[in-house]
């Protein structure tokens, strides 16, 4: 009984392994995909929108609720999905609110531990382990650009042949990277996804964060460590967004990436994989047989 419950986890697990691939054959091949909590657009668990009526329903507009990337003809397509979109000051692209970082980490041998300009926050950093050496910029009116981490702070980035627009759910932006301005995306890439909130006014884009909200400034800030990332990508358990962004006093905000789903997915079956067969083999020894 014990030897066919074995056999069918292990055919279970081979036909799974084999069933992903299957899942990828489209015209847009998704190569990620992460879903974020919603309604978590909080940052550390305190911020609340601006109080200007250009932010109403002031919730869901910054809050990140999947990200995707996907490969398309010649392009890298970011998709980022949000509660909700608008676009009060008819930015060209189709929205206005969000400031999204996309910081990459494709090579862990190179790479920066902090932002290349301080939008995000003055303290924040990155996972040592994890340095990110490519950034996608995305804002409104012609604000997205692609960086190397080897580029200068005041460099304007890669813009040419960059798409962006808001896609047919009207709630995911999405931004067309051509093949030729960045590797072709692996499996073992780690993303660094920020979600902030747009104001041309800002550092590098980034609405302010004060104590108290006001008609153009999102209230919440604590007295230490105070970022500007509204929304997180960040698991539920463990480090969580909450957790990333409230530090022990004195201490930096350090961010870290997501990783694709296929290695905390694998992870599990490897480990049963191994388990299995040696219980199996402890209860047959134990019984004699
Ligand atoms: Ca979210």
């Amino acid at each position: 009984m014990l030897r066919w419950f074995v056999s069918c986890v292990t055919c279970a697990m081979i036909v799974g392994l084999l069933a992903v691939p299957a899942a990828l054959k489209a015209d847009r091949k998704v190569v990620f995909s992460y879903r974020d909590r919603s309604g978590d657009d909080v940052g550390p668990g305190t911020y609340v929108y601006p109080t200007d009526d250009s932010f109403s329903p002031h919730r869901r507009l910054l809050d990140l609720t999947l990200f995707q990337v996907a490969l398309e003809n010649d392009y890298i397509v970011f998709s980022f999905t949000f509660g909700a979109l608008a676009n009060p000051w008819n930015a060209p692209e189709g929205f206005y609110h969000p400031r999204i970082d996309l910081f990459i980490d494709s090579d862990p041998s190179q790479g920066r531990t902090e932002p290349l300009r301080p939008g995000p926050g003055d303290s924040v950093r990155f996972d040592p382990r994890h340095p990110w050496d490519m950034w996608l910029r995305i804002a409104p009116w012609d604000g997205a650009a692609l960086f190397s981490y080897q580029d200068d702070p005041e460099s304007s980035g890669r813009q040419q042949g960059i798409h962006v627009a808001v896609a047919n759910d009207g709630k995911t932006i999405q931004v067309s990277v051509p093949q030729h301005l960045m590797p072709l995306p692996q499996s073992d890439w780690r993303y660094y996804v920020i979600i902030g909130s747009f104001d041309a006014l800002g550092v590098d884009g980034y609405r302010q964060v004060v104590p108290e909200p006001s008609r153009w400034l999102i209230g919440g800030a604590s007295e230490h460590a105070t970022s500007r990332i509204v929304d997180l990508a960040a698991p539920s358990f463990g480090r969580t967004q909450a957790r990333q962004l409230n530090p022990p006093r004195g201490n930096p905000i350090v961010l870290y990436p997501i990783a694709s789903p296929s290695i905390a997915w694998y992870w599990p079956l490897l480990i049963l994989s191994v388990v299995m067969p040696l219980l199996w083999a402890l209860i047959r020894r134990n019984r004699g047989t």
